[in-house]
């Protein structure tokens, strides 16, 4: 009998950034990171199917076979359940993005996150959230914040094997209900640096990557605090300091990496002057590996954002999601 499950998740977009692994085949940070998960305005659905008859494990993404290197997590994904669950029957994957056509997002986060959902679901392996952050971890470092909804933290852990390093919910998607992500999706070439391949680099040649490290453990514990008290003005203030911090470890690798633009930066000088204005911040940025802006604000002040934002040249279009409620199985 096939043993098949269907999962949806969605993207999280970090306050406090990933950027530095300290174990390149495990996939473990050098810093603890903080998240939201979205709603559903953009998703994944990913399809397991396990049968005897299978004698590989194959993926299909949006309709492509996928092999090689881009196949790399999903044979990690699965040597993991061998290894620590002893499963060795093979999988048919398949999985689909529902995310805007050239929203040039990243994706990985909501796909290994709804495979270790559907895996979980069709096994009927009863795994705890830490297991299942653990098993999308393997897949990619930021799946692992997307296996909860909410305000989520991926603690770096400090064991060589990986077992401390997943994520935990800090707060639910009803915690702060008016808190908002307008996404400018930025006109871009397609990405030049993998955040893999970028990260990698940074931690070899930055000398300001260091420095950004010893200050990390305090911006959590301050983006913490500030999210459990909804003090958005803290928590602005913090998100935007950490994306610049992160850009600018970004900037001092060698070669320099830079997936900021011109529209980027211009988004950046508005957000400032809508918030001097305001006399107090009432949006704030963050970037990822690439240029599009998440702009976090409250819903009464949506309307300012998108105001502002259609004032701006080379955005493409923009998105407005709130807090999500995490993966479930929907099949
Ligand atoms: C984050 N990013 O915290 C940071 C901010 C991009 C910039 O996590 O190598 O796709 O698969 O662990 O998770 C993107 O990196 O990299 C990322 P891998 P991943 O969201």
């Amino acid at each position: 009998m096939p043993k098949r499950a269907s999962a949806l998740a969605t993207p999280n977009i970090a306050v406090v950034k990933y950027w530095g692994k300290r174990d390149e085949d495990l996939i473990l940070p050098c810093n603890s990171s903080l998240s939201f998960t979205m709603d559903e305005t953009l998703k994944t659905i990913t399809e397991v199917e396990f049968a005897p008859g299978i004698s590989e494990t194959t993926l299909v993404l949006d309709g492509k076979k996928i092999t090689g290197k881009e196949f790399e997590g999903v044979r990690k994904v699965f040597s993991c359940l061998r290894q620590k669950y002893g499963i060795s029957e093979n999988a048919k994957i398949t999985s689909k993005n529902y995310f805007p056509t050239a929203a040039g997002m990243a994706s990985s986060a909501s796909g290994y996150a709804a495979l270790a959902v559907a895996i979980n679901g069709a096994l009927e392996l009863g795994l705890s959230g830490r297991d299942l952050s653990i098993l999308a971890r393997l897949g990619s470092g930021s799946a692992c914040r997307s296996v909860y909804g909410g305000f989520v933290e991926w603690k770096k852990g400090e064991m060589q094997d990986g077992s401390d390093s997943f994520a935990v919910q800090i707060a639910d998607e009803s915690h702060w209900p008016a808190l908002r992500n307008v996404i400018a999706i930025v006109d871009a070439e397609k990405k030049k640096v993998s955040s893999r391949a970028g990260m990698r680099e940074t931690v070899k040649t930055s000398g300001l990557f260091k420095e950004r490290m010893k200050g990390m453990d305090k911006t959590v514990r301050d983006m913490k605090a500030a999210v459990m008290q909804r003090d958005f003005e803290s928590f602005a203030n913090l998100t935007m300091q950490d994306s610049d911090s992160m850009h600018a470890v970004m900037a001092d690798t060698k070669p320099p990496i830079v997936y900021l633009n011109e529209t980027s930066r211009r988004i950046i000088a508005e957000v400032g002057k809508l918030n001097r204005n305001a006399k107090a911040p009432i949006c704030t940025y963050t970037f990822d590996a690439g240029p599009n802006a998440h702009i976090y604000t409250l819903e009464r002040n949506v309307r300012d954002v998108e105001k502002m934002l259609s004032g701006i040249a080379g955005i493409n279009r923009t998105l407005v999601c709130k807090v999500g409620s995490g993966p479930r199985i929907i099949g």
